[in-house]
């Protein structure tokens, strides 16, 4: 009797029995503000993954999120006189209508201010203390509000942080509690030397390594509560909030059952691509990897890191008009062109500039003349010769079975896709589109129509609606309304995947009116301008020009000239000699502690014996001469941009 039930468990066990889930994770925006093109092109990056993923039949979970607590976004609030549910319930709106707007597949979202995401943080924040890995400490040093991270005077450059240089670096000295990370560095070393967890770019890899070499102090864990009480209470102790990161980061597991549900955690956790920028690795290879082991969790797979996004050459935040917004290049050129440009574009392992010019190129040459015209032109035939049915499929001919051979390369892009070369997988899509159009070119269609080869001319339009059938397949990760919109052109509203990339002899039925998927843009474009504008330097030329702050700390006449002094100038990290011809214009009292604007990347060059070391900005009208000040008391060393 015993045995029956446990066979009957073990039966019941297989037939519950799923396949784990393929689980890809964003980072969790913080919401002091709005998207930007930044969080476009991760999420446009992510939803392609997940839907090239799903696309062979395997069930996939794609979370992504909102990192909701933190100094930053306090401050937002505050500076905003706003209450802080307010600003996150206004920014989550936001966010939430941009990802649908760009056609986000994903399927849960996380919030950090969520009951779940609070109690599965503090049931790691417990399974960690538990482990004897969280320990009460004092933080004396420094801390970065925009990367909401503590940070070494040698991370700095010039006092600054490099990612937030316009923010002040804050000097944090409070009793915090600790996370043992210094206790873990030789395991990720050798998980790393063993690919246990992939980085990829590889080139990331090696930075993670040799800063585990380095060796690495354990983490302050928490903040005290009276001076940062935007955060999740630290278990037990009601004086002391977690920091933000060790909250953020647990919203991988958080949201897919850790806390309440170990079968769906079974089933989804660990991921297999955490999808992140390159300015937040170390906290995804090194801090998080070690809660995992503290915690006794298994470890993600891949960590797939994206490079930086600027716009028009211009950091993002700083850029000025509508290109910096991506809603409104969203209305004027629409998803699709959007996403097509963002994953063609754009090398998923490098730094990429966002063009408006591109994008208008993009559209008009590649999506416009190599897709929409081969669409057009088949469809042409058709309403044209076939009363909008299906052309009848007789004998292939040898041109015929040569392209529809070309038909499967999926293994091929998966290989991109696994490397995480999105660009890549596209570029070899297009390959596929081209052959497309040179299979036109060679078949002649309109050739064997005039011969009268209608047996021909039928069969060749017939692979014709195949290759646009199997091209909206590949699409469909990269831009699904269009790949959507061919389909309805040619009459299928099979969803098809992976498995349907073989030449079908068997469709029959009937296609739509033609329509042109891609109307030609009118818009001027920047060469054209640049025709108007010769007399402009671009913005790549003046950003060579190192301008900055200085103090004027001494000043000396310059002898047997009268009109030169030779002026001593602190800017911040060093002090320069400057030759100036002040001496008609203002006395040396004057000038004395001064704040001057200083270009100091000018070539140096000897005036009068003396080595001048840069050139003092200054107006002259002819008459007068006055120098350049700052108007409010911004720091020696200030750079002018
Ligand atoms: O970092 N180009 O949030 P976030 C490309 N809350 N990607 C960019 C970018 C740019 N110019 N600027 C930002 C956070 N990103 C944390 C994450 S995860 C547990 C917590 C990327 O809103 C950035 O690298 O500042 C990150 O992957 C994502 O956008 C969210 O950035």
């Amino acid at each position: 009797m015993i045995t029956i039930n446990i066979i009957g468990i073990i039966v019941k066990e297989l037939i519950s029995f799923k396949k784990k889930s393929f689980y890809i994770t964003t980072a969790i925006a913080y919401l002091n503000g709005k998207p930007h093109m930044g969080h476009a092109l991760e999420i446009i990056q992510a939803d392609c993954l997940a839907r090239f993923y799903r696309l062979f039949g395997e069930s996939l979970v794609f979370q992504t999120g909102a990192d909701e607590h933190g100094l930053k976004i306090l401050n937002t609030a505050q500076e905003k006189g706003m209450d802080v549910k307010d600003l996150l319930n206004e920014n989550y709106q936001a966010f939430l209508d941009f990802y649908r707007t760009l056609n986000i597949s994903f399927d849960k979202y996380v919030r950090t201010t969520s009951e779940i995401h609070k109690k599965g943080a503090s049931k790691l924040w417990k399974t960690l203390a538990d482990k004897g890995d969280i320990y009460k400490g004092t933080y004396n040093g420094l801390y970065c509000i925009g990367c909401e991270a503590y940070k070494s005077f040698n991370e700095l450059v010039e006092n600054k942080c490099p990612n937030h240089p316009n923010r002040e670096i804050i000097t944090l000295r409070e009793e915090n509690y600790f996370f043992k990370l210094s206790k873990y560095i030789e395991r990720l070393i050798k998980i790393y030397e063993k690919d246990e967890i992939q980085i990829i770019p590889k080139r990331r890899k090696s930075e993670i390594v040799n800063i585990l070499k380095d060796g690495l102090d354990d983490i302050s864990f928490s903040r005290q509560k009276e001076k940062m009480p935007w955060g999740i209470p630290v278990p037990n102790d009601k004086d002391h909030v977690m920091y933000v990161w060790a909250d953020a980061l647990s919203n991988y597991i958080t949201n897919v059952g850790y806390e309440f549900s170990s079968k769906e955690f079974n089933l989804i956790w660990p991921a297999n691509i955490h999808l992140i920028g390159k300015d937040i690795v170390k906290f995804h290879a090194i801090y998080w990897p070690a809660i995992l082991l503290s915690a006794g969790l298994q470890l993600p797979n891949k960590l797939f890191i994206h490079g930086f996004l600027t716009v028009e050459g211009l950091k993002i935040g700083k850029s000025i008009g509508n290109v910096s917004d991506p809603l409104i290049l969203l209305e004027k050129y629409g998803v699709p062109t959007f996403r097509f440009y963002l994953l063609k574009n754009i090398s998923t392992y490098d730094d990429g500039s966002f063009s408006e010019n591109d994008l208008i190129q993009i559209y008009n040459n590649v999506l416009g003349n190599d897709l929409g015209n081969l669409v057009l032109r088949v469809l042409t035939f058709i309403e044209k010769d076939f009363e909008l049915k299906y052309p009848s499929l007789y004998s292939l001919s040898d041109v015929d079975k040569k392209y529809v051979k070309e038909f499967y390369f999926v293994d091929e892009i998966k290989i991109f896709f696994d490397s995480f070369q999105i660009n890549k997988a596209l570029d070899r899509v297009w390959e596929f589109v081209k052959l497309t159009n040179k299979f036109i070119n060679d078949r002649k269609p309109w050739e064997l129509k005039k011969n009268n080869n209608i047996e021909e001319y039928s069969t060749t339009l017939y692979v014709l609606l195949e290759g646009l059938r199997i091209i909206a397949i590949y699409l469909k990760p990269f831009i699904p309304s269009i790949s959507k919109k061919m389909m309805e052109l040619i009459g299928n509203d099979k969803d098809y995947n992976f498995n349907d990339l073989d030449f079908n002899p068997n469709i029959i039925g009937q296609i739509n009116k033609k329509e042109v998927l891609f109307p030609k843009l009118e818009i001027i474009m920047e060469s054209e301008q640049e025709k108007e504008t010769e007399d402009y330097i671009t913005y790549d030329e003046f950003k060579r020009l190192d301008i900055r702050i200085g103090s004027i700390e001494d000043i000396e006449k310059v002898e047997n000239a009268d009109k030169l002094y030779k002026l001593t100038v602190d800017i911040g990290t060093e002090k320069r000699i400057i030759v100036a011809g002040l001496a008609e214009y203002y006395e040396i009292k004057e000038l004395k502690g001064k704040k001057i604007t200083l270009l100091i990347n000018l070539k140096p060059r000897k005036i009068r014996g003396i080595l001048s070391q840069g050139m003092l900005l200054a107006a002259d009208d002819g008459k007068l001469v006055s120098i350049l000040t700052p108007d409010k008391d911004v720091n020696i060393g200030s750079k002018i941009q």
